[in-house]
């Protein structure tokens, strides 16, 4: 029987290396680039990545984008058509922020179908400079991955940098 959910797969290593239609960024609202892997897709990507940022930020996003929502831009020199930004939350030990990362996830999905995309790639969106904590962060990442995995996408690609972000991933999508 053939499927209508994307796979879900598991990668070790840079995002910025992988070739897909679309390459989700963990931005900030600012959307003008920052540290981490923002840092890693404006280097890589080179400078056409920050102008489409800019003509946003003059056009819609004046205040910024919201925590939780998404935007396309040119992908410039990477492997991929579009660049997806979204702006995680900032972890909190006491506020349950978990709806806003599903968001992030949800809205990049979305907004990927409508750009018609087979394929995409995720970072671990939040668990490095916000904090979010990696177990956690992997189980939101795979339970929206295996809800908003719709057609036209054929695979949700999750490209984990380190080696314990792998291993987290992996302990949720197995088990
Ligand atoms: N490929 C894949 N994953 C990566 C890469 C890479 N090249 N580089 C880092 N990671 P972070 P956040 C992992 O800090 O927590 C920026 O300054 C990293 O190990 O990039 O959402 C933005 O402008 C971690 O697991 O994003 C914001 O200000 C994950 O990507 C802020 O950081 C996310 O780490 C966003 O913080």
């Amino acid at each position: 029987m053939t499927s209508t959910r994307a796979e879900i797969v598991l990668v070790h290593g840079d995002i910025t290396e992988q070739t897909v239609d679309v390459i989700v960024n963990a931005a900030n609202s600012s959307l003008l680039g920052g540290g981490g892997v923002d840092g890693a897709i404006h280097r890589r990507g080179g400078p056409a990545i920050l102008e489409d940022c800019r003509k946003l930020r003059a056009s819609q996003y004046g205040k910024g984008l919201a925590t939780g929502q998404a935007v396309a831009t040119t992908a410039g020199r990477l492997h991929a058509g579009h660049v997806i930004h979204t702006v995680g939350p900032v972890w909190s030990k006491t506020e349950d922020r978990g709806a806003l990362l599903a968001s992030c996830y949800e809205q990049s999905l979305k907004l990927a179908k409508e750009l018609g995309a087979e394929t995409i790639a995720f970072p671990a969106i939040s668990t490095g400079i916000y904090g979010w904590p990696i177990d956690s962060g992997a189980e939101i990442a795979i339970r929206v991955a295996r809800e908003h995995g719709g057609a036209p996408l054929r695979e949700i690609r999750f490209v984990l940098f380190d080696e314990t972000a792998y291993q987290a991933f992996a302990q949720v999508l197995g088990g």
